[in-house]
């Protein structure tokens, strides 16, 4: 007996065995949920390919660029075909250009805040409108954010103001869909190695900043974001729609 036994759901964002996305998904598909799973392009075909083949050689595996609307159709094209229906998505995804992680949010172009803003927000908005239709039976829509959406973490800059907008739209996608009983929620992850935080400088400072200041004086692990997650996703949160939740060892609470 699963707590997700009988529901579909389709994962965008796994790169690696370190993504947050695969922690969660994990987590769905020990309690029962079959798992479709997309990946941005062929560089990462291959490594996503053999991290799924885990769940059985019948599971789905598509590319989806998710800047890319024919890819997006493509995806939920294929899900309606093999499946019907669908309950469950997951989005954890992003993607600054390099040069606006580094520097002043001042100098910010107007491509990289485009790129930002299209890869890191509007995604969601273009998955759920894409999703929506198969989700006949309810839904659950999770996205990734960080605690840089709300207050002003140095460096982070115009991925902020696209958290910002990613935790926006789960709120007016969440009053959208909700009368279909869809649910929409975002994760506010604390700092976790993963290729996204990789070769950011002074990760290691702040995952050490973290451990000082947290009133858990600790990190978050990928499992326990997997454990919220699948929380999310399961009818323990059947009332719970349009929020952030932070799981991130209580640091946002934090004045000092
Ligand atoms: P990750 O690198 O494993 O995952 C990021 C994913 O985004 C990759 O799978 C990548 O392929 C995908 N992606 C980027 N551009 C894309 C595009 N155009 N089309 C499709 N996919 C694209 O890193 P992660 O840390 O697991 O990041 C997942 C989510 O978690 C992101 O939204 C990130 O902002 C969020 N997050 C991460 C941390 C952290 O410290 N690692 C903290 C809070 C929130
Ligand atoms: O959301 C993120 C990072 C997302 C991300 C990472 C990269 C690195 C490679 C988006 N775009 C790119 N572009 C690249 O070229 N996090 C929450 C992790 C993160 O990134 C930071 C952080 C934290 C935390 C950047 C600066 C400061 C803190």
């Amino acid at each position: 007996m699963g707590l997700l036994d009988g529901k579909i759901g389709v994962v965008f964002g796994v790169a690696n065995k370190r993504s947050i996305a695969w922690a969660i998904a994990q987590a769905w598909a020990r309690e029962g949920a079959r798992l479709a799973f997309t990946y941005q392009g062929e560089r990462l075909k291959e490594n996503v390919a053999e991290l799924v083949s885990a769940f059985g050689s019948d599971t789905l595996l598509m590319p989806c660029d998710v800047t890319r609307d024919d890819q997006i159709e493509a995806v939920f094209q294929e899900l309606r075909q093999r499946h019907g229906r669908l309950h469950l998505l997951l989005h954890s995804v992003a993607f600054a250009p390099r040069e606006a992680l580094e520097g002043r949010y001042l100098d910010t172009s107007r491509e990289a805040f485009r790129v930002a803003l299209d890869v890191s927000a509007y995604s969601l908005t273009a998955l759920a409108r894409a999703a929506a239709p198969l989700m006949t039976e309810g839904g659950s829509i999770l996205t990734l954010s960080y605690y840089g959406a709300e207050k002003v973490v140095p460096h982070y800059n115009v991925m902020g103001v696209a958290k910002a907008a990613l935790e926006a739209s789960v709120r007016y996608l969440a009053y959208d869909l909700g009368p279909q009983r869809v649910r929409v929620n975002a994760i506010s992850a604390g700092p976790v190695n993963t290729l996204a935080a990789r070769g950011i400088s002074g990760f290691t400072e702040m995952l050490r900043h973290y451990e000082a200041k947290s009133p858990l004086r600790r990190n978050v692990l990928p499992e326990e974001l997997g454990a919220t997650g699948l929380f999310l996703a399961s009818d323990g949160a059947a009332a719970i729609t349009g929020q952030v939740i932070y799981v991130d060892c209580g640091y946002q609470i934090m004045g000092m």
